[in-house]
């Protein structure tokens, strides 16, 4: 089986030292699957890329896509294309660079792959599943963005965690049977793509795991005014994507 890990990266040069080694580790000790990494940096001005191709030359199962910075959704749409066209993932986990989800999670997500569910999710909102280190100000932006639109505006109820990036979706049979166009460019992809791979199984599965704010770096869901811009983009991106989504439920389902 090989599964293809899906960092998206934008300023993460303080995260991404810490998180390859630790990916390459598991990579390594795994000897029932062969694990490649793949990190999708948008030529991020603080040199995450540089740092990232100097690893890969002694890494070889660390590979690099740079490009203009587009969006978050954008950055892994080049990120799934590249996997699956070239890479041939069996299973694809894409990750967040900045330690929200502990790599301990991946062994557990792939058994269950193994065990025969199509997508894992990494959930906040399952038994054992929580935060850590947000501030109440985020707490309540995710209510809005999970509870009020995926949940209750798009109607997306086979999970209930709909916006984390930790997930791992098999290929062959579902992931293969999606379209990679027309996705948001923003933040939005991962309640998007979610919807999309709820028309192609059932197979659901989440995984209890805490999700925790980063300690280094910035994050770019902020007022930070480096990054308000895309992030006002973004909201607007998924509010309206919501109101897609339910359209869509209720004309395709019914
Ligand atoms: N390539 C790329 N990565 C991005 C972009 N925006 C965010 N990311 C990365 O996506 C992941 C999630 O973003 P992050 O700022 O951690 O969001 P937060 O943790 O929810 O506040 C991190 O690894 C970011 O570096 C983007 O426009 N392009
Ligand atoms: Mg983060």
């Amino acid at each position: 089986m090989r599964v293809v890990h899906i960092i998206p990266t934008y300023n993460e040069k303080e995260n991404i030292v810490l998180l390859l080694p630790e990916l390459v580790k598991i990579a390594r000790q795994d000897k029932t699957r062969k694990h490649l990494i793949l990190v999708v940096d948008d030529n991020s001005p603080d040199r995450t890329g540089e740092v990232v191709k100097k690893f890969t030359l002694t890494h070889p199962e660390v590979f690099l896509l740079t490009g203009q910075k587009q969006g978050l959704g954008k950055a892994m749409i080049r990120g799934l294309t590249y996997a699956l066209e070239k890479l041939k993932a069996d299973v694809v986990i894409p990750n967040e660079a900045d330690f929200a989800f502990d790599p301990k999670y991946i062994l557990p997500a792939l058994e269950k792959v193994d065990e025969g569910v199509d997508v894992v999710v990494g959930s906040r909102h399952v038994g054992g599943g929580q935060t850590e280190g947000w501030t109440t100000n985020r707490k309540i932006n995710h209510w809005v963005a999970n509870t009020f639109f995926a949940t209750w505006v798009a109607g997306i109820r086979e999970v209930s965690d709909h916006n984390g990036a930790f997930r791992a979706v098999r290929v062959k049979g579902v992931q293969d049977k999606l379209s990679l166009r027309n996705y948001p460019t923003g933040f939005g992809f991962f309640c998007y793509w979610l919807y999309r791979l709820t028309r192609v199984t059932e197979k659901f599965y989440e995984l209890p795991v805490t999700y925790k704010f980063r300690v280094r770096g910035e994050s770019k869901i902020s007022f930070n005014p480096k990054y308000i811009m895309g992030y006002l983009r973004d909201v607007a991106e998924y509010i309206k994507l919501s109101f897609k989504i339910r359209q869509e439920r209720y004309t395709i389902k019914r």
